[in-house]
């Protein structure tokens, strides 16, 4: 038997409904702090914390004949799996426990069957029921009743029999690991409907094992449970095992603090949080809050690592892993300002890389044409529907555009993916005029909206530097895949729901044809965002774009003035020539006009990138 001092693979608080081993007690679930070890699951309750917990039961990992998930109608409690083991008299046990969430059963699930894959006493059959009422709900059999479903964790374990399944992939540390090369097994964030042959359509939690990853952002996998087999987005899946907080609606990744903000403000409840990457200290979370104490605002909470690697807020409550913490204080504000609350508006899936796995090429007559939103540099733009997916369509006017050299870096482009960038899906090519069809936004243009809402906009920099920095985030990643836009403005970025900024039409503007447009004489060139060395020597750069970062910066917090009013191109020329820019806007506060200035240095080399930019404003 395991002391008090065994190792610990994972513990939490789960609840546990009792087990009715004697006919008079009745049934109930209770709050326990499970551990389980090498050797042994272990309830306690109380917690490590509280100093004062109490062991209540354990299972002994050696007996376990199945470790299976229960459906939600058994119990009416959701994420309840079982473990069926055997009781020092060979009688025929299970212990039925609750998690809080489906990716906390899931994990629990795996790593109870890595440690119990070589036990000779396994089954291949379980009760996907309870013994409810002298009977098992699924197959109304008796006690006795010989257990009626398959067992479901053996399928894809290569050839093994049944029984004796082969330990699944990524052991947590301290277990057994396999000769082999563990598959990699991955988990759906998102559901995901494949529209291609040859595609795999992914539901949220479902696993599946990655056969290929040639291609970075589509990956060949197979379904665990059906077997079917093809190509899905990668960034739908996580990995299986590794303690992973992507799969939290709660987790806001890479998002600003003015990111986290605005999202908290729009939620209006008390305690509703997010937790997120802290972009000065790699592997450091965040965890803003939302409060009406005193007056509306959110919070924003460092998590700390004591030497022991706890995670913790206050010094009352201390866990191993993220999610736990959060659970803790889901329960008990325990010193901070608020009892937390999930946010209720779930995250929207991410566009993905293109349209299919090899797929750039789309077929018109699968487009349904919707209403127009504007005229560009290449004709009209119009909304539209690809099958379910709402897009919009560019309609190459004749003439526009190398539309040969445009093809060929479409493949290319297709490949670019980002929060902050529209996507582009793919083009309709093989017919004239030439289509070019991206994600869709729904509010439309930056310019427009920030004209539009100019009132409420106006003095509320909190959601204005949250656009400016979204913008700088789209940035980053292009500068970090060496790709310059060439025309960034408001004009040139798209607004969708909850505030959410992308830009758009990065790279196009090589492909113009129009002498107006691509000499910086014509009429119809960027002037007012061209940086001194664009002026003089047609140089693009990152650097250029960054300096035109600074006018768009400008433009948000002007909510859409025009650049230096009504002065004639030549005037504006002759201004930046003479190292003077624009003044800073009224409401605009010193710290983010610093910023707008740097952005204007004559030096290219001495403005600062994007991600500087980024972590300028990354102050906790
Ligand atoms: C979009 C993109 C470009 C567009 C894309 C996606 C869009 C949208 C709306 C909505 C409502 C172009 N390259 C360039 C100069 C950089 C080289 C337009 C363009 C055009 C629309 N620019 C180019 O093609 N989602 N959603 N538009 C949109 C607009 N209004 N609204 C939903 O390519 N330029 C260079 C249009 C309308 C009702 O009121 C609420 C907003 C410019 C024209």
């Amino acid at each position: 038997m395991a002391g008090k001092n065994e190792e610990v693979l994972v513990e939490a608080f789960m609840t546990k409904r009792s087990q009715n081993k004697r006919t008079f007690t009745h049934t109930n679930w209770k709050e326990r702090w499970f551990v389980l070890s090498p050797k042994n699951l272990i309830y306690y309750d109380g917690d490590k914390q509280s100093g004062r917990r109490k062991e209540r039961g354990r299972v002994e990992l050696i007996r376990v004949v199945a470790v299976e998930s229960v459906d939600t109608a058994v119990f009416q409690r959701d994420f309840v799996f079982q473990l069926c083991y055997l009781s020092e008299d060979d009688d025929q046990y299970v212990l039925y426990i609750a998690a809080p969430t489906a990716q906390d059963r899931e994990q629990w699930l795996d790593y109870i069957r890595k440690l119990v894959a070589d036990n000779d006493c396994l089954s291949d059959k379980y009760h996907q029921g309870a013994f409810i009422k002298s009977q098992w709900s699924c197959c109304k059999g008796g006690k006795n009743t010989i257990a009626c479903t398959d067992v479901t964790w053996t399928i894809n374990h290569n050839n093994n029999p049944p029984g004796h399944p082969t330990p699944s992939p990524t052991p947590p540390n301290g277990l057994p690991s396999d000769m082999n090369p563990a598959p990699k097994i991955v988990v759906a964030l998102y559901d995901y409907n494949a529209t291609e042959r040859g595609d795999l359509s992914l539901r949220k939690n479902e696993e599946f094992e990655v056969l290929e990853q040639d291609q970075e952002h589509w990956w060949k996998m197979r379904n665990r449970q059906t077997g079917m087999e093809g190509f899905a987005p990668s960034n739908y899946v996580r990995e299986l095992g590794t303690p992973d907080i992507q799969q939290y609606d709660w987790y806001l990744g890479d998002a600003t603090r003015q990111r986290a903000e605005v999202f908290l403000m729009q939620q209006e409840r008390e305690g509703c949080f997010v937790v997120r990457n802290s972009t000065t200290n790699s592997g450091v979370y965040t965890l803003s809050v939302y409060t009406k104490q005193s007056h509306p605002q959110v919070k924003h909470y460092h998590i700390k690592k004591d030497p022991e690697g706890n995670y913790y807020l206050s010094q009352n409550i201390k866990c191993k892993t993220i999610p736990e913490l959060i659970y803790r204080h889901q329960h008990n504000p325990g010193g901070i300002c608020a009892r937390l609350r999930p946010p209720t508006l779930g995250r929207t899936a991410p566009a993905t890389a293109g349209l299919s796995h090899d797929k750039w090429e789309i077929d018109p007559s699968e487009l349904n044409l919707l209403e127009e939103l504007g005229s560009g540099q290449f004709g009209v733009v119009r909304h539209g529907k690809l099958k379910s997916l709402d897009v919009a369509v560019k309609m190459m006017k004749e003439g526009t555009m190398s539309e040969d050299e445009f093809i060929e870096e479409a493949k290319v482009m297709t490949k670019l993916r980002h929060g902050n960038l529209v996507q582009l899906y793919g083009v309709c090519s093989r017919q004239r005029p030439i289509y070019i069809v991206t994600e869709y936004l729904r509010y439309g243009s930056l310019l427009q909206y920030l004209r539009n809402k100019e009132r409420i906009l106006l003095n509320n920099t909190d959601v204005l530097l949250d656009m400016c920095l979204q913008v700088c985030s789209g940035m980053a990643y292009l500068e970090k895949q060496k790709f310059i836009h060439r025309d960034l403005a408001a004009r040139n970025c798209l607004v969708g729901a909850h505030n959410e900024i992308k830009v758009g039409d990065f790279g196009l503007a090589r492909y113009v044809v129009d002498d107006e447009y691509t000499g910086s004489g014509g009429a119809k060139f960027p002037i007012k965002w061209a940086a001194p060395e664009v002026l003089n020597f047609m140089r693009f750069s990152s650097k250029s774009d960054v300096w035109a970062f600074g006018v768009l910066m400008w433009e948000v917090f002007t909510c859409g003035k025009m650049p230096y009013g009504r002065m004639k191109n030549a005037e504006v020329v002759d201004m930046v020539q003479h190292g003077r820019v624009l003044e800073k806007p009224r409401f605009c506060p010193s710290d983010v006009y610093n910023v707008m200035q740097q952005c204007w240095n004559a030096n290219a080399e001495n403005r600062p990138s994007f991600n500087e930019i980024l972590r300028m404003f990354q102050d906790e």
